[in-house]
């Protein structure tokens, strides 16, 4: 987990349906399994012990977060499989198409099964909004300063979605190839997308991502013969990190490459 991007230390999502004011509001646990800010000088007015013991002590606290963490993902996951309920989480960094990609995919998936979207992002409801317009029920989860979801504000975004049997969730995490990796939400399956404009060495950048995945999507290709992107060097080094990745290479501009996703999501969902 990263101690130094603030992501374990901040304290608040808050959930927003487009259109509407925000109704609930949940604060997140920090390492130190308080519920509030922390400021970044490490001035506390409040008077419990610190331990400051170094990096066994982060290590020690990093297993407590995430232990949390993997016990209310698991309870999510229960869920979804008494509901029958199949759970994408989609991962990439800000911009790779993580959107548009759903706003492509879901009229098609919406003849075979009913489908319901939470949106991960810092601020706005853009997406959400963006999502709203297909006529699907959505959430979008803020998470402040946060730089990724968790399982907890998962499961509050569940609660209010009323999610219907046999349906599809899919989940767009916070923009980022980092911490989202260590966060298990409670899904079937993670789907990291990358895009041709982000450089073909990301896998091996950020191997955890690429190693927690079960399919890597590259978007975009429809800018290839603008950009230096080698394709079979980024297939190699995501194998590399992970030989039991499945890759799609599409676009979400001009549909190519959409059908075989399409297919893809249809059988897990059979299969699940
Ligand atoms: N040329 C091209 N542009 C794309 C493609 N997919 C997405 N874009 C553009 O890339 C930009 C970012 O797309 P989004 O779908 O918002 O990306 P995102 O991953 O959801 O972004 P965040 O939620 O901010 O992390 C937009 O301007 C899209 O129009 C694609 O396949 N080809
Ligand atoms: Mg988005």
């Amino acid at each position: 987990m990263c101690d130094t991007c603030g992501c374990s230390s901040e304290a608040g999502a808050v959930l927003r349906k487009p259109g509407l004011n925000d109704y609930h509001v949940h604060v997140s646990e920090n390492v130190h399994g308080e519920s509030h800010l922390h400021g970044s000088d490490h001035h506390h007015e409040h008077t419990h012990e610190h331990h400051h013991q170094g990096k066994s002590r982060t290590i020690a606290l990093e297993q407590d977060v995430l232990q949390k963490n993997n016990l209310l993902a698991e309870r999510n996951r229960g869920y979804f499989e008494a509901k029958k309920i199949f759970a994408l989480n989609l991962l990439s960094s800000p911009g790779s198409g993580k959107t548009s990609l759903l706003e492509k995919i879901i009229p098609s998936l919406q003849k075979h099964m009913p489908v319901a979207v939470i949106e991960g992002d810092q601020q706005t409801t853009n997406d959400a909004e963006r999502i709203q317009a297909l006529g699907v029920p959505v959430i979008q989860i803020n998470t402040g300063s946060g730089c990724h979801l968790d399982a907890l504000m998962v499961n509050s975004a569940v609660r209010e979605l009323e999610l219907r049997d046999n349906s599809l969730l899919c989940i767009e995490n916070v923009g980022n190839l980092v911490c989202p990796a260590m966060f298990d939400l409670g899904e079937a399956l993670k789907v990291v997308i990358i895009s041709v404009t982000e450089g073909d060495d990301k896998p091996l950048k950020y191997p955890n991502m690429f190693h927690e995945a079960d399919l890597c999507i590259l978007n975009k290709i429809d800018l290839l013969p603008y950009v230096d992107f080698d394709v079979r060097k980024c297939r190699e080094n995501a194998m590399r990190v992970n030989h039991h990745l499945e890759w799609f290479e599409l676009s979400a501009k001009t549909g190519e490459g959409l059908d075989v996703w399409l297919e893809w999501i249809k059988n897990k969902q059979k299969q699940h």
